[in-house]
């Protein structure tokens, strides 16, 4: 690598090497920045979660496949691993769990944050991906950590935020919440039962220290879901199904679609109920708007007009509204948005 460069000038370089299968030279690119004194945080955020978000917005723009976002992804895990083993972190004070919600596979940007939390002097114990909350109680219980830090990068899966958040409350552990679903600003953490949000060890670091000193007291009286928003997401597969019936008879020209579109059409039908059902858990109609913005994309790229999607939309307004008129609300003001 040339002398100088930074880690995110060196984020085109990582890539080709990942996506080309050189994983050792991956590694030894992280490496190298961190032998030139360039801080592991910035190495981590910089180079890694660039390189990561880049390959994400490629597999959306179709330019990359699952399976080479999935070989970009384990060299940039390798990276991480070997980077995790070369940080010189200073002695352990206190000890922080790290835990994805339940159901959410990211592990990788939990991981990013874990070896953040853990060069800042930090003992860590991270539990992965997906992890069930009465599983990650008996831990906290086991081990009485100083805090309990939740990584959700998709909204779908705040229920399991919200578990994983009582759980700790139950064992008097408090609760910071990040990750990309977490948006950018403390609503959604706190929504969901957690102490605070964060969004790096800017932010993070200086509230965990806060606890480590000073310890908040939480109440163990569980946060719950509204029931109305649960019912819709427990029912999405089945509202999709009814929606999609009503939209074959009204389109006739939905005969043309392939066995593909029409399976992603049920698909999107049922995402976007389980949507409207994350932005009712959070009471952030931004969640649904951000989820809509994103599909709205994902279509055109894919060259099917937007049309389609706000016919989506109002097929569902309906029968989503006798089960949660505030998410059938939202899901219209949501729809005038969008083709506003
Ligand atoms: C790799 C990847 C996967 C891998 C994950 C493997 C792994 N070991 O992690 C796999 C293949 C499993 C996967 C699956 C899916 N994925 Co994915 N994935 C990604 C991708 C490309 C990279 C993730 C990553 O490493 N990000 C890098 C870091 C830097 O991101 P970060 O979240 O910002 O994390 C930083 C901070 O937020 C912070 N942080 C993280 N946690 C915490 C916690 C606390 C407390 C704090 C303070 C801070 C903090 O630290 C991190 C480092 O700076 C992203 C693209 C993206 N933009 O992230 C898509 C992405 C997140 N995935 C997406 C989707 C849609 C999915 C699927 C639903 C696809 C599908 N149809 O199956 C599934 C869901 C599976 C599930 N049940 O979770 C979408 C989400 C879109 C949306 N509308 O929400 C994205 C954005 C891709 C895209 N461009 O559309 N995915």
């Amino acid at each position: 690598m040339s002398p100088g460069r930074s880690a995110a000038e060196a984020v085109p370089t990582f890539l080709s090497e990942a996506l080309g299968g050189h994983a050792r030279d991956g590694v030894k690119l992280a490496l190298d920045l961190l032998d030139r004194s360039v801080p592991s945080d910035t190495v981590i955020v910089d180079l890694l979660g660039a390189a990561q978000r880049e390959v994400g917005e490629r597999w959306f723009r179709n330019q990359c496949t699952v399976a080479e976002e999935h070989l970009a992804t384990g060299v940039a895990q390798k990276a991480l691993d070997a980077l995790a083993d070369s940080i010189e972190a200073p002695p352990e004070r206190g000890l922080v769990v790290v835990a994805c919600a339940e159901g959410d596979w990211h592990a990788l940007p939990a991981q990013m944050f874990a070896e953040m939390v853990r060069s800042h002097g930090f003992g860590v114990a991270f539990l992965g991906a997906s992890t069930p909350a009465d599983q990650a109680e008996s831990l906290l219980q086991h081990r009485a950590p100083n805090a309990l830090a939740i990584s959700c990068s998709v909204p779908l899966f705040y229920n399991g935020v919200r578990s994983l958040a009582n759980a700790a409350h139950r064992q008097g552990v408090p609760v910071i919440a990040g990750g990309r679903a977490m948006g950018t600003g403390p609503q959604r953490a706190l929504r969901l039962g957690a102490d605070a949000w964060g969004t790096g060890m800017g932010d993070a670091g200086m509230t965990l220290s806060a606890w480590r000193e000073s310890p908040p007291s939480v109440s163990s009286t569980p946060y719950l879901a509204d029931p109305a928003a649960l019912e819709l997401e427990d029912r999405a597969d089945g509202i999709a199904v009814k929606a999609f019936k009503g939209l074959t008879e009204a389109f006739p020209e939905m005969g043309d679609y392939d066995a593909r579109q029409l399976a992603r059409t049920r698909q999107d039908l049922a995402l976007i109920v389980r949507f409207t059902a994350a932005a009712r858990h959070v009471d952030d109609p931004s969640v649904l708007d951000e989820f809509l913005e994103w599909l709205v994309r994902w279509l055109q790229l894919r060259g099917v007009p937007p049309l389609a999607l706000k016919e989506e939309v109002t097929s569902l307004i309906p029968l989503m509204a006798p089960i949660d008129a505030l998410a059938s609300r939202m899901a219209e003001v949501a729809l005038e948005r969008l083709v506003g």
